[in-house]
């Protein structure tokens, strides 16, 4: 019998300048793995053994950005589990909102971009987080 693969869960967040009727969104450009770099995501990171997932967003929003945030609406995958990050992870995403600090591109990111709506869809997002965007935009349309 083989074993289960079980993704590894990620922690992303989408920062935004409102929690209810978000108007622009953060980009953030990957320096590594070498594969990745260059491409645009939502910046946040893997879930630590023994981590709650919303402190792991916490933290690696600190780490990466040197933010503290407050945490909004959780953005659901269609499956209910998170968006797959092939081959191996899988990522939550919330909605978040800056509360101290400036998003700097501290470390494995060399550029960030606040990007007004209307215009999320024109930035080379890494393939994994395109249907996210899509999702948000979705939502913060209606909104
Ligand atoms: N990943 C994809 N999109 C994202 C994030 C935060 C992460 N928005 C992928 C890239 C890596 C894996 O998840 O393959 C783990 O992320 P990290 O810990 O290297 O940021
Ligand atoms: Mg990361």
């Amino acid at each position: 019998m083989t074993d289960a693969i079980v993704p590894t869960l990620v922690v992303g967040g989408a920062v935004v300048d409102d929690l209810d009727r978000p108007t622009v969104l953060l980009a953030a450009r990957r320096t590594e793995p070498p594969h990745l770099a260059g491409g645009w995501e939502l910046p946040g990171g893997k879930v630590d053994p023994g981590e709650e997932p919303l402190q792991a967003l916490h933290r690696e929003l600190f780490e990466e950005l040197g933010v503290k945030v407050e945490v909004g609406d959780e953005l659901l995958a269609p499956n209910g589990l998170g968006w797959d990050l092939p081959p191996a992870h899988r990522m939550r995403v919330w909605l978040v909102r800056v509360i101290e600090g400036e998003p700097a591109p501290i470390e494995v990111h060399d550029a960030l971009q606040h990007l007004p709506l209307g215009r999320w869809a024109e930035v080379g997002w890494l393939p994994a987080d395109v249907p996210i965007v899509t999702a948000l935009t979705a939502l913060a349309e209606e909104r």
